[in-house]
């Protein structure tokens, strides 16, 4: 470690952050665990466990029947945390949070539930060519519903969205603009603000993906303008199963249900039903209750680290990995924006990324690698895959370190 990166690390408390994380102490072949896949997904605080167990131990119960003191604690703990998540996101009405299964359910209910009503022959939706599959396929689905066409948008060779092609391809026809807000196989942030802003002046709907955004960045719905904003808890240090989607209210309150069931209704019968006003409307059937209150009590915890702190720990740890990479001949880092969270792909002539994945989990070291759902992306740089570092606030310099060499030893195995 150099003299320089080292107040970073101390004005960060990271060792003592891990400590938090029980799974982070563990030898995986024989090595300690090097946990460099939380693009992936995250790894979950204890707080995060203890809340789901005592859930299960105290309180489990359905919730919203009110029939009994556990399914009024339990719909107490439940709600508690969709406000939570109201405030994670500043949208102004706890209302406007529906729960998901993650990221891919939520923007598959705004493709169904919002999009094909209103979408026409003829009707174009805005896609970046820099999206996760789950920001694609539905569109395409409710394109072939509809007769609506998907629109890819371009990205440069340094992995952003191309700006001057995104304003020509909007147009009096563009009903729906659908981009992340953070690209998961490069890293690159996108500027959502000023092209949700373009997208309104068109007239277009947007809808955000935030999976890989929630992670790192701040989030403001309100500031950034948006009709909608997904994410998945799991990526945020919270249980799998559990994700949210925020909508405006006043058009979710248009929206017709997409799934019928329990919870979603106002009255059922065999002459006609009504339903429920959002958010209760898109959430039919028992929900993940532990996991939402496990969700809950990944934000709590997150909330307490020191957001300025936590940013510039996980930009030294990319600043590091980057530079530490360019003494390794041949390799070709894929995604170069200026802007960047914490994430590393990557290729190295005369390897495969699967081998140097598994020669990389020999050692301990866990990265990804293939084309992390995002094939039109791998296309465009014409490669089959890449490996991907991605980095969390919990992770170390020394742990950049023990990845380049690692890194090193794979490749000549490999030559
Ligand atoms: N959108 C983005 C930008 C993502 O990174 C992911 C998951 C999803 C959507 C889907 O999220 P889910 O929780 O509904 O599955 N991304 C990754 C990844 O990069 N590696 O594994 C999963």
């Amino acid at each position: 470690m150099s003299a320089s990166q080292q107040p970073l690390e101390k004005g960060f408390p990271v060792n003592r952050i891990r400590e938090d994380f029980p799974i982070l102490h563990q030898r995986v072949h024989g090595k300690p665990l090097i946990y460099l896949d939380n693009a992936a997904t995250s790894q979950k605080p204890r707080a995060v466990l203890q809340a789901m167990q005592n859930y299960y131990e105290q309180i489990n119960s359905n919730v919203h029947r009110g029939a009994h003191t556990l399914s009024d604690q339990a719909t107490a703990a439940f709600e508690q945390a969709r406000e939570t998540v109201a405030r994670f996101l500043n949208a102004p009405r706890t209302q406007e949070i529906i729960w998901t299964r993650g990221t891919t359910e939520a923007l598959n209910l705004v493709a169904q539930s919002f999009a094909r009503p209103r979408l026409n022959a003829g009707d174009e939706i805005l896609v970046s060519h820099l999206e996760h599959h789950s920001n694609i396929v539905p569109w395409q689905l409710v394109a072939a519903q509809t007769g609506a066409r998907v629109i890819p948008v371009p990205v440069t060779e340094q992995g952003e969205i191309d700006q001057t092609a995104y304003r020509s391809l909007l147009n009096e026809r563009t009903r729906i603009v659908a981009v992340n807000h953070v690209s998961n196989a490069l890293g690159t942030i996108n500027p959502i603000r000023e092209m949700i802003q373009l997208a309104r002046e068109a007239g277009a709907a947007t809808v955000i993906d935030g999976a890989q955004a929630t992670p790192h960045l701040k989030v403001d719905v309100q500031d950034l303008g948006c009709d909608f904003y997904a994410f998945s808890g799991h990526k945020v240090g919270g249980p799998t199963g559990i994700g949210a989607l925020y909508g405006r209210y006043a058009l979710l309150e248009a929206m017709p249900p997409w799934q019928g069931g329990g919870e979603m209704i106002e009255q059922v019968s065999f002459d006609g039903t009504t339903f429920n006003q959002p958010p209760f409307r898109f959430e039919a059937g028992t929900p993940a209750i532990a996991e939402a209150i496990g969700l809950g009590a990944a934000i709590d915890y997150f909330n307490r680290l020191d957001h300025g702190l936590l940013q510039q720990h996980e930009q030294s740890l990319l600043q590091a990995v980057s530079h530490g990479a360019r003494e390794i001949s041949g390799l070709r880092p894929i995604g170069t924006a200026d802007q960047k969270v914490s994430v590393f792909s990557f290729v190295v002539e005369g390897t495969h990324p699967s081998d140097l994945g598994t020669l990389l989990d020999h050692q301990g070291i866990a990265v990804r690698t293939g084309h992390h759902c995002t094939q039109p992306l791998m296309q465009f740089f014409g490669v089959p895959g890449t490996v991907r570092a991605s980095f969390s606030y919990y992770n170390t310099l020394e742990e950049v370190g023990l990845f380049l060499a690692g890194l090193k030893k794979a490749i000549l195995m490999c030559q």
